[in-house]
């Protein structure tokens, strides 16, 4: 009687197995294949099976790249500085390094209950002073380069995390990481111009292998548009209000301008009249948030009391203030054409502006309008010389045109910004930059990084602006680096993004302290070629990592300029129809599943439970079903393993057609269908196998490693079982399919009367025409009536009798 499957021994006899003679080496030869993770944060809550699924899928296609000859490079890390660590650790009472060593400790034993195959000996964590070196060493690189440089500006401002935020951390108006309404703060920040990158951001992503969302939510955030900056005299005085639009052909039908309430001009417009109102209006505007602007139910709005001149008819335009125009995008100003654009008409038919429509759609003005026509398609009409242009070709030619006017010219905007880079709080790397009185800013010495975070008492936030590095007066104060003389240090720390933002450099040469990364290893390792993680990414660290690659790539520190070639987005576990966390309690830990039906079990039931792009809803009940397929495929090897049983034909056409049907799911990441694959396929080999009184060793071996990289201490102890010392990841290659055995000797036909499915048979593959024809009568029997007029033969498909 063979061995009944005990999951409890054989996971741990795996394990041990794996740690003393490692799987997955560099002889140099192999090609490499970087299968990377996006690196947690180590969080208190610890694992549950939501953070599984990620890990498993990444984990079962590095074991898949191993078994077609790459070595892997599949590393795991900790990404500890910044907000969500810093928070954790005021909640819990505990100083934020002390609360970090101890959460790491704890994630790295939950992760290594997943049995991955990550080389530990990589392992990276942001908060590492020999890694944090050198996310300063690229911070330094970039002031030098001009693009990180200090600015006054009214940044985000998160009043709970007490810090500014950057943009694309303010979700909805609300901080990314705690909900809490943003509001406006001016502060003396350390920006990053990333908008120096932004067309090869945009252009790039077409070179990338992505999911179309992601690469679509990235190019609306770079948000790049052609138009034109027109300007407008304003009557009476030697000003200009300079306005910018991507509808230059719509010039006739401007018929006000909007500035936005921040628009250094703004005040200077009132009259005597209108002055009160104006003031009280800015005012207003500035206590009001982003979201509450651009949401706001009904528009808003002041007449200044001055006009424009509409530069292409001579005509005088009211210019208002509205918070729906935006002070930071653009020029701060636009030129307001109700017929054709939404927001204008609402203003207009609120304040009783004329309207003026100048596209038609078949040359007809329309009589009473009660909503803008949007439509870019269409005959230019009120529109002096242009009338008769289609306004789609218009729409192009205009910037040029108005250019050659002499009043405007022809630009390009981007919805991007400059990256806000300060945080006003202890826990992230010090912003290497000293400010001396005579020499300004200067860049801490690249050979004295890192800049270390010193030890403080109080690492609370301030919430003055300032953050609690400020306090300490011996690391404040030094001297600097230039000249000499008595000199502060920065105090604000970098944001949580920076240490992520290049992390996957360092993973493949995490030892190095002469360089972030050696130049030979650099060009032999990297780029990443499969990155996954969740889709909460697709804007924020995927953006920044792309331009560090590209910053790195232009200063010499590595050869490519994109740093993940494919992306993989998991979809996220649910439970009783929310989202996975521990603040709803409906967090399901992995502990006592691996316990009750073990490692494999849980592995094979994540894939299962969904598409793994999609969200999924966890059931507990469901891996029951995994693991009783685990116990009989067990079986069906042990019990078949010592048989000396010959291959017949049919074995091996069904081994071969399994290996195509696993192989083509798998690539196509259809991974919950591999899992149900297994399952199918199980039962027909155990059906055949008893039909045929066994079944022989080459089946066996080739679907115990069709298995493995799912479930891969099973796979390790049956291969074992089959005869084998060495591991399968190194004594044996992934499966190849044979066409020729896959064929079905016979093939269903269906047949049809009159068009009509009457009955299905059974035929050779390579039966004539006459014998189908034949076969098919009889199959059809009393149900042929009438005159045959027609015998159609689809070959391996359709028979079709036909009669009158
Ligand atoms: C005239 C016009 C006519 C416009 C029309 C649109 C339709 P994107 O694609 O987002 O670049 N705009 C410009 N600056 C703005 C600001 N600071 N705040 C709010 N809105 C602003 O859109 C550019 C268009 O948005 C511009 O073209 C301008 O309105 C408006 F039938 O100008 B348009
Ligand atoms: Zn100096």
């Amino acid at each position: 009687m063979a061995p009944i499957y005990n999951h409890k021994e054989v996971e741990k006899k795996w394990r041990g197995n794996w740690e003393v003679k490692p799987i997955n080496v560099n002889d140099g030869k192999k090609p490499k294949y970087y299968c990377l993770d996006m690196f947690p944060y180590p969080s208190g809550s610890g694992l549950h099976v939501g953070h599984w699924r990620g890990y498993v899928i990444s984990d079962v296609w590095s074991r898949y790249k191993m078994l077609n000859g790459y070595y892997i490079i599949h590393p795991m890390g900790w990404d500890a500085f910044g907000l969500p660590a810093e928070n954790y650790a005021l909640k819990m009472g505990v100083h934020p390094k002390k609360a970090t060593a101890e959460n790491v400790a704890n994630i790295k034993r939950q992760i290594k209950e997943i049995s991955a195959v990550y080389d530990w000996d990589m392992e990276v964590n942001t908060t590492d002073p020999e890694f944090y070196k050198w996310t300063q060493w690229i911070f330094v690189k970039m002031f030098k380069a001009g693009l990180a440089y200090e600015k006054q500006m009214p940044i985000n401002w998160c009043p709970s995390c007490k810090t500014g935020l950057s943009n694309e951390e303010v979700v909805n108006g609300c901080c990314e990481r705690c909900g809490a309404v943003v509001t406006k703060k001016n502060l003396r920040q350390w920006m990053l111009k990333i908008t120096a990158y932004a067309d090869r951001l945009l252009d790039d992503l077409d070179k990338l292998d992505w999911p179309e969302k992601v690469k679509k939510m990235q190019g609306d955030w770079i948000g790049r548009s052609y138009g034109a900056e027109v300007d407008f005299k304003v009557d009476g005085s030697d000003k200009a209000i300079t306005v910018y639009t991507t509808r230059p052909d719509t010039l006739y039908g401007a018929t006000f301008i909007v500035l936005a309430p921040e628009h250094a001009m703004a005040k200077g417009l009132a009259t005597d009249e209108t002055k009160a109102a104006v003031e009280e209006y800015i005012y207003k505007s500035s206590t009001r948030s982003n979201i509450d602007r651009m949401q706001g139910k009904e528009k808003t709005g002041v007449f200044t009391g001055s006009y424009a001149i509409n530069p292409i008819n001579g005509k005088k335009t009211p210019i208002w203030l509205s918070d729906y125009v935006l002070a930071d995008y653009g020029t701060g100003a636009i030129m307001c054409v109700p017929a054709h654009d939404d927001r204008d008409f609402e203003f207009a038919t609120k304040f009783n502006i004329p309207i003026i429509q100048v596209i038609a759609k078949d040359g007809k003005e329309i009589e009473n309008m009660t909503e803008a026509y949007t439509e870019a398609a269409g005959t230019m009409i009120n529109s002096g010389d242009w009338n008769g242009q289609e306004s789609a070709v218009l729409k192009k030619e205009a910037p040029i045109m108005i250019e050659d006017m002499g009043f405007g010219r022809k630009t390009t905007n981007y919805k991007l910004r400059d990256w806000v880079f300060s945080r006003q709080r202890y826990w992230g790397e010090p912003i290497p930059i000293v400010h001396c009185p005579d020499c300004g800013c200067v860049a801490v010495p690249e050979d004295q990084l890192p800049l270390l975070l010193p030890d403080v008492e109080s690492y609370q936030p301030t919430g003055t602006g300032e953050s609690p590095l400020a306090d300490i007066d011996e690391w404040v104060n030094t001297t600097c680096p230039n000249c000499g003389k008595p000199a502060k240090r920065e105090t604000n720390t970098m944001p949580q993004w920076a240490g992520s933002s290049w992390y996957f450099l360092r993973y493949i040469d995490n030892k190095n302290t002469k360089e972030l990364v050696n130049k030979e290893k650099a060009d032999a390792l990297l780029p990443v070629d499969m990155y996954i993680g969740g889709v909460e990414h697709a804007v924020l660290h995927l953006l920044y990592s792309r331009f560090y690659t590209k910053f790195l790539n232009d200063i010499g520190v590595v050869d490519f300029d994109e740093p993940f070639t494919k992306l993989f987005n998991q979809g996220m576990i649910g439970k009783d129809g929310a989202k996975m966390s521990k603040s709803k309690g409906n967090v399901v830990s992995p502990d006592e599943l691996v316990n009750d039906y073990g490692c494999d079990s849980l592995r094979m039931y994540e894939l299962f439970v969904g598409p793994p792009e999609l969200d999924a809803e966890w059931d507990d009940r469901g891996i029951d079903g995994v693991h009783r397929y685990l116990n009989r495929f067990w079986n069906l090897v042990e019990d078949n393993a010592n048989s000396g049983f010959e291959a017949t034909k049919d074995m091996i056409k069904l081994r071969n057609k399994m290996i195509y049907d696993i192989t083509t799911r798998l690539e196509s990441f259809n991974l919950n269908t591999v899992i149900s694959g297994f399952m199918e396929y199980n039962n027909k080999f155990i059906e055949l196998t008893r039909k045929q009184g066994g079944i022989d060793k080459e089946t066996l071996e080739t679907i115990v490693t069709l298995l493995v990289p799912f479930a891969p201490h099973v796979g390790e102890e049956l291969w074992q079982v089959l005869g084998h010392d060495e591991s399968i990841f190194t004594s044996t290659t992934w499966p190849q399919h044979d066409e020729e055995a896959m064929k079905d000797d016979e093939i269903e036909i269906a047949v049809q009367f009159n068009g009509k499915a009457k009955a299905v048979i059974l035929l050779p593959v390579d039966v004539s025409k006459e014998d189908a024809i034949v076969a098919a009568k009889e199959a059809l029997g009393e149900k042929l009536v009438g005159t045959i007029v027609k015998e159609i033969y689809v070959p391996g498909r359709i028979i079709n009798i036909v009669a009158k």
